[in-house]
């Protein structure tokens, strides 16, 4: 991954033979500057057609273009960047395959709440013109609005020059609000050329209006939480978007409840927190999910309370307690899985804003009987204690690791796997200090090495960690390759388990998950990677402290047992009380 060169390439060669009036701005152009408006110094992009005018554009205008190996690399490193700095990612792709190309990306966006706007390359007006029955009439011509729209925020396709500033200022706006997301701009060729009136003053659009917090509803919350013998706070990651984990803890402790997160919501408050509880789910922690189960009430914030936070049995969620639902999204409030007792309209920040002046302003000891309850399940059900065999075991690994990096500020960005569970359960994180970057619902397991590029661009300061499986790695070689070449200085933790262990163990596949077949760390050696081995056995926190501290980019393959796997786990038909296996051996 390398910035493009701006000073070698000619501006685009049409607009230079005069498809646009000589030297006027065009529909390029006019989105740059837009670009500019809002602050955008760096955009990330992969080489494909028709969209040579915006690299073109976006370079003469001094922006930072970030050339990726694919267009999922581009979509990732720039989600990853998103999400640790907060505006929109902006990604610039080819038409056709180039846009297919970042579907996945699109998606990733879309269910895990990032702000993006992928601008795909599109063949001229005159070609996408109705004509029922012909499928094709331009090379790598794909409608890709049309194929991204049940998957994005909007899609929209400018026709004319003067239109693309409007329709970034919308595309812009609609990524960002209330609950953020992709929105895809499809500019076709003549669109980007074409001259723009220059005259014309562009205008920001304004987000939508916010609806106001109820503020009855919250007083009949603050009412519930001062009432509540046994409470949980679940912070979904709509706290960590609105840059809300403060607020969520003052909250806690004005009432003394315990805060639980979702996968996604890992960091909204601090690990080493007396009320943190660790996150819940399908791969939550044993005593997080318990004291779920045991609540009296649950207040859920920004979390979408879908199957792997609350399991397969929806009914039974929460038996002996109510559920609060606080979100910005009122479509995850109106279709909800779980039955709420009451639900609230609204981002995190301005809830917990209109909530603490409602709340005591210490806590009493009501939920005292309630925390020891929650440590008694935590110190009799822990989370993968029993030590594999052989290798390295996974939560000795990430308890080092989380001492070795205590001093710093970390990102740790994973894959999808068993090596995701435990990174997620072992190392302790406090955003924006200490985050976690992991994919959520769609769960690429290709996106974790472009990521971390991308976190190390957004976080320059930042120890960037990047956890992966060897089934994970074995997707990624190109962008191996990128980091390799790029010397962005990206730690990545190879965990060994010859293995597709989340496929096998979390979907319940039996054979057919089978390691990659080749050696992956003389692949990185011959990439031109520093790269090394953990020896089987007790962890080496000096050699953990030394992989983190070396200069520039490096690899460390740590051998697991490929018999290791997360323990307990909720399987389907389970209630969160009951996950497997209940006690270890
Ligand atoms: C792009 C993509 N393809 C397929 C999957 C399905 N999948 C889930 S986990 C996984 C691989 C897990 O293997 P590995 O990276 O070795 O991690 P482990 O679980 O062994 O730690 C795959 C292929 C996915 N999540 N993403
Ligand atoms: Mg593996």
């Amino acid at each position: 991954m390398r910035s493009r060169d701006s000073s070698k390439s000619p501006r685009d060669p049409a607009s230079r033979a005069g498809e646009a009036r000589s030297g006027a701005p065009t529909g390029a152009d006019a989105l740059a500057r837009r670009l500019l408006a809002h602050g955008v110094q760096r955009i990330f992009a992969a080489h494909g057609v028709a969209m040579a005018p915006i690299l073109d554009a976006c370079g003469a205008a001094g922006i930072d273009c970030v050339l990726a190996p694919s267009e999922s690399a581009a979509g990732h490193a720039a989600l990853a960047a998103a999400r640790l700095a907060g505006p929109p990612a902006v990604v610039v792709v080819g038409g056709g395959a180039g846009a297919t190309g970042a579907l996945g990306v699109v998606a990733s966006a879309f269910y895990d709440s990032t702000p993006l706007v992928l601008v795909t390359g599109q063949v001229a007006t005159p070609d996408l013109l109705a004509r029922p029955h012909v499928r094709q009439r331009a090379f790598q011509e794909v409608p890709a609005p049309e194929l991204a729209r049940p998957i994005a925020k909007a899609c929209l396709r400018p026709m004319l020059a003067d239109a693309v500033a409007p329709a970034f200022e919308r595309a812009w706006r609609i990524a960002a609000e209330g609950r953020p997301g992709p929105v895809l701009l499809d500019l076709p060729l003549d669109v980007q050329r074409g001259a723009i009136d220059d005259d014309e003053e562009d205008e920001e659009a304004k987000p939508a209006a916010v609806p106001p917090v109820d503020l009855a509803r919250v007083e009949s919350l603050a009412d519930m939480l001062r009432q509540a013998m046994r409470p949980v706070l679940l912070a979904g990651q709509g706290v960590l978007l609105a840059r809300a984990g403060e607020r969520l803890r003052e909250v806690a402790e004005a009432v003394g409840a315990p805060v639980a997160t979702t996968l996604l919501g890992v960091g909204a408050i601090p690990g080493d927190h007396p009320l943190h509880l660790g996150y819940v789910g399908q791969t939550g922690a044993g005593w997080a999910n318990r004291a779920l189960q045991g609540a009296d009430l649950v207040v859920a914030i920004g979390a979408r309370l879908d199957e792997s936070q609350t399991g397969t049995r929806a009914d039974d969620f929460v038996p002996r307690g109510r559920v609060v639902r606080v979100d910005v999204d009122r479509h995850e409030l109106e279709q909800g899985r779980v039955h709420a007792y009451l639900c609230i309209q609204s981002s995190a920040a301005d809830l917990l804003d209109a909530l603490l002046p409602c709340l005591p302003e210490a806590s009493g000891n009501a939920t005292a009987a309630w925390l020891d309850q929650i440590a008694r399940w935590r110190r009799d059900l822990p989370s993968d204690s029993r030590r594999p065999a052989r290798g390295v075991a996974p939560a000795e690994l990430f308890r080092a690791l989380d001492g070795a990096s205590a001093d710093r500020g970390v990102v740790v960005v994973t894959g999808a796997g068993l090596h995701q569970v435990w990174a997620a359960r072992h190392l302790s994180f406090d955003y924006p200090h200490r985050v976690l970057l992991t994919p959520g619902g769609h769960a690429s397991a290709s996106a974790a090495i472009p990521g971390a590029m991308g976190a190390c661009l957004a976080r320059p300061g930042a120890t960037v960690l990047c956890v992966i499986g060897d089934g994970g790695l074995a997707r990624s070689l190109s962008e191996l390759a990128a980091l390799a070449a790029s010397r962005l200085p990206v730690k990545v933790l190879l965990l060994d388990n010859a293995r597709l262990g989340g496929v096998c163990q979390l979907e319940g596949l039996t054979g057919g998950g089978d390691a990659p077949g080749f050696d992956l760390l003389a692949v990185a050696r011959g990439l031109g990677l520093a790269s090394s081995e953990h020896p089987e056995g007790p962890v080496d926190p000096d050699r953990l402290r030394a992989f983190l501290d070396a200069p520039g980019a490096a690899l460390l393959r740590v051998p697991v047992d490929p018999s290791a796997d997360v323990s307990p786990l909720l399987r389907r038909g389970q209630t969160l009380d009951t996950m497997w296996p209940w006690h270890e051996a």
